[in-house]
């Protein structure tokens, strides 16, 4: 049940796309609206994304986040949330990503897959996940919570777009009908040094039950996953922090290698 009026929302909104644009960290906004439950929360996150929509920015995907035990350890949270992908946060494989246009940026080992079909809750599965999706490939997400130290509460990061920030998906792509995705492996190197390492059942037993809860919240707003979206599953493994002059690689068994450069 939302405790928030329509002008309070538009005005988080605001303030915390604001924030995104300019690389400028905010207090949670849970600080000055203790009472703001997830009902607020993903309002104000849909009034972003009608923001961008508004100034002619393209929705190409969405993402779920806190799918593992070890994000929700690393971040102190219990339970997965999703955010909206926009265009201009889609970055070419290999390119480098401009720091300074960032605020604390972290990566994220993760399988993106893209859809061939609506995908609609409730009671969406892995199995029709499987069925409507084109292919799966690497992805590396960058996240880059807008709060002060990376430290919010459930409903502050919902607002916050899930700290969505910028992603870069390719490499190879493979069929996830012909792979068990729960087993395969993934490397996450930065500065050519193995910072994380996991396997894709880490993200809620298989990537592709994370895809079908992603479904079924949005059928709670009657929304749906369109053909033709990028998913990004969730982060295999604790996420890790990057700077100007680090280099990140990711190798998926199977899919092949992505990469980035940070300056
Ligand atoms: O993609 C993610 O798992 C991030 C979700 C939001 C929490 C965070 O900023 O770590
Ligand atoms: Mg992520």
């Amino acid at each position: 049940m939302s405790t928030l009026d329509a002008a309070t929302i538009d005005a988080l909104a605001e303030h915390l796309e604001t924030a995104e644009m300019e690389a400028r960290e905010v207090t949670k906004i849970t600080d000055r609206y203790p009472a703001l439950d997830l009902d607020d929360a993903y309002a104000i996150q849909w009034a972003i994304r009608r923001r961008k929509e508004a100034r002619g920015h393209r929705i190409v995907g969405l993402k779920m986040g806190l799918t593992s035990q070890a994000k929700m350890r690393q971040m102190g949270v219990s339970s997965p949330t999703y955010g909206f992908l926009a265009d201009d946060f889609q970055v070419s494989e290999g390119s480098a990503v401009d720091t300074r246009r960032l605020i604390h940026p972290k990566v994220e080992a993760e399988i993106a897959f893209m859809t061939s079909a609506p995908l609609r809750g409730p009671g969406c599965h892995v199995g029709q996940v499987l069925a409507a999706t084109a292919f799966v490939m690497p992805a590396l997400e960058i996240i880059d919570s807008r709060y002060e130290n990376f430290r919010f509460d459930l409903p502050s990061v919902v607002a916050d777009n899930s700290s969505s920030s910028r992603f870069v998906a390719g490499g190879a792509i493979a069929d996830p009908r012909t792979l068990d995705l729960r087993t395969v492996g993934v490397v996450l190197e930065k500065n050519g040094e193995v910072a994380e390492m996991g396997v894709g059942a880490a993200v809620l037993n298989h990537p592709a039950a994370s895809v079908a809860l992603l479904a079924n919240l949005l059928a709670e707003r009657d929304e749906e996953i369109p053909a033709g979206s990028v998913i990004l599953s969730g982060a295999i493994t604790a996420a890790i922090a990057v700077a100007a002059g680090d280099n990140v690689t990711l190798h998926v068994h199977g899919m092949g290698t992505i990469g980035l450069r940070f300056v």
